[in-house]
């Protein structure tokens, strides 16, 4: 039997075997680097984001524990970034960054809260929903939208767009021709769903009640894995779209963990390699949790190589904020946020900086380790420069394919990154080597750090640089637009003893959450 024609082998018939993609001005050129090889003029693109991983929460960035060889692979096959950042430091508005393109002084959420909540940090603060109309969904071109406008099969698994149920209709004009997942971030929290919605429609889960699921120690024996669904829904989709270029979001629930309140907090069906360990169990299903997702990363690498997708595949992996220990209560069992200092929840590094890794054999070089600034944001410049078409003026960001491809001296430069975040009113910039950061308001001072000297932010050097302060004061003001939550800020002034990076304060805070 004849084998099924590729995408590729269609391509070589048409003796189109030499691409670039260089038709649209401002897009970079795309080279093939070996005559034998056919580089597609739009390639797969994939983008796998964790949730709540850790700076130092993989092999390949630090971590000692919880084993991830497969993202280590990946990582040695292609370009590891030291200072990539989320759009935020919590779910909600560090996805609003990525699927609309904007910096936090841009982008419409920037909290997981409603803005006109009381924020009482000891309470955990607010609920999330009733944001206000506008907030969500945006009225910009979306991520989903510049690739779907590019010629591109578009698919979502996970925790879908910006954990905010949208509207019926709403996700197929976002771009997306196919998803499946959790339409609010909350609910991603659970592993054995009852209900999961899939293009509209929602789906149940008789064998996730929790009476079949739950046991004592480890939960869900039985019953169907939502982690493991999605990576089958993955499969499927590869498989019947290879005929054609396709982008697929994957806003992985790993390593989510449940509020300490909730009970069950961590769920994996096995602890496997970790049964041994003298941990305490929650830090066996956390470790088992990430190793499994760890596996499904490389489930989808094994995969292009059989349907020979590898070469036309970019990967990029990712977490949309810092670390969280709650989940396995506040042991810093793993170090999971390295030499950084602060978790999520705030804007010093550990809320922020996050790995990034981008496999795309044959065009980005294996085993590089790269430190250019950028951030989520910068993903959908980066994705429409792969794609050919023109980013949306709206966007704040800027493409990497420049350095990704080798030739950093094509990387358009920028003066500044830029965060804010509603908890405890802070605000952060990251200008070339110097981090500035501002936490409790306008009123409180700007901190500074050398991020070519202390990534940990320990040696506050603002005294001796004015010149630099007073550019990213300019900055903080300047860099940020009205938006609905703004109107709520400044909000009485918060004690600083409860914005303060003590230990203690922190766990105060964490147990609101799980957010
Ligand atoms: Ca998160």
């Amino acid at each position: 039997m004849p084998k099924k024609q590729t995408r590729r082998d269609f391509l070589k018939t048409l003796g189109i075997a030499s691409f670039s993609v260089a038709a649209v001005p401002g897009c970079t050129e795309i080279k093939r680097k070996s005559p034998e090889k056919t580089i597609l003029s739009k390639p797969n693109i994939i983008l796998i984001m964790a949730d709540d991983l850790g700076y130092a929460g993989l092999g390949c960035y630090g971590q000692k524990l919880i084993r991830t060889p497969r993202i280590d692979q990946m990582a040695r096959e292609g370009m590891r970034f030291t200072d990539c950042y989320a759009a935020n430091t919590v779910c909600v508005p560090s996805r609003c960054g990525l699927i609309t393109g904007q910096h936090p002084g841009h982008a419409t959420i920037r909290d997981n809260f409603t803005p006109h909540v009381d924020i009482n940090l000891k309470n955990g603060g607010g609920y999330m929903r009733d944001y206000p109309e506008g907030a969500w969904p945006p009225n910009v071109t979306t991520l989903g939208q510049v690739l779907k406008n590019a010629g591109y099969k578009t698919a979502q698994f996970g925790k879908l767009e910006a954990g905010i149920p949208m509207p019926a209709g709403k996700m197929t004009e976002h771009g997306w021709d196919y998803w499946i997942g959790f339409r609010e971030t909350g609910a991603a929290f659970q592993y054995y769903p009852t209900e999961l919605w899939k293009n509209d429609e929602r789906m149940t889960f008789e064998a996730n009640k929790p009476q079949d699921v739950r046991q004592p120690g480890i939960v869900g024996y039985k019953g169907v894995y939502s982690a493991d669904l999605f990576m089958e829904e993955i499969s499927k989709f590869i498989r019947e779209n290879q005929q054609e270029p396709f982008f697929i979001y994957f806003p992985s629930q790993v390593p989510h963990g449940r509020s300490p309140r909730d009970g069950d907090q961590i769920q994996v069906p096995d602890i496997g390699p970790y049964a041994d360990r003298p941990w305490t169990h929650l830090e066996k299903l956390y470790a088992a949790m990430m190793t499994r997702f760890d596996g499904h990363v490389g489930q989808i690498i094994d995969l292009l190589k059989e349907l020979d997708l590898d070469e036309n595949t970019v990967i990029f992996f990712t977490s949309d904020n810092g670390d969280e220990n709650s989940y396995y209560k506040y042991t810093d069992r793993f170090h999971a946020t390295g030499p950084l200092r602060g978790k999520k929840r705030y804007l010093y590094e550990g809320g922020i900086r996050v790995p990034m890794i981008v496999r795309w054999p044959g065009q980005i070089k294996a085993g590089q380790t790269n430190k250019l600034p950028w951030a989520s944001w910068d993903m959908m410049a980066t994705f429409a420069d792969m794609a050919g078409v023109k980013a949306p003026e709206h966007t704040d960001g800027i493409s990497v394919v420049p350095t990704l491809l080798g030739r950093s001296d094509k990387q358009t430069p920028r003066e500044y990154l830029y965060w804010e975040y509603q908890h405890a009113k802070q605000q952060a910039v990251r200008m070339g080597r110097w981090k500035g950061v501002r936490i409790g308001g306008t009123k409180e001072p700007i901190e500074l750090y050398d991020m070519n000297k202390d990534i940990g932010e320990k040696n506050n050097i603002a005294a001796a640089h004015p010149k630099i302060i007073e550019r990213i004061s300019e900055i903080m003001k300047e860099a940020r637009e009205g938006s609905e939550f703004t109107k709520y800020w400044p909000l009485p002034e918060h004690r600083r003893d409860d914005i303060k990076m003590d230990n203690s304060i922190y766990k105060t805070l964490g147990k609101g959450g799980g957010y």
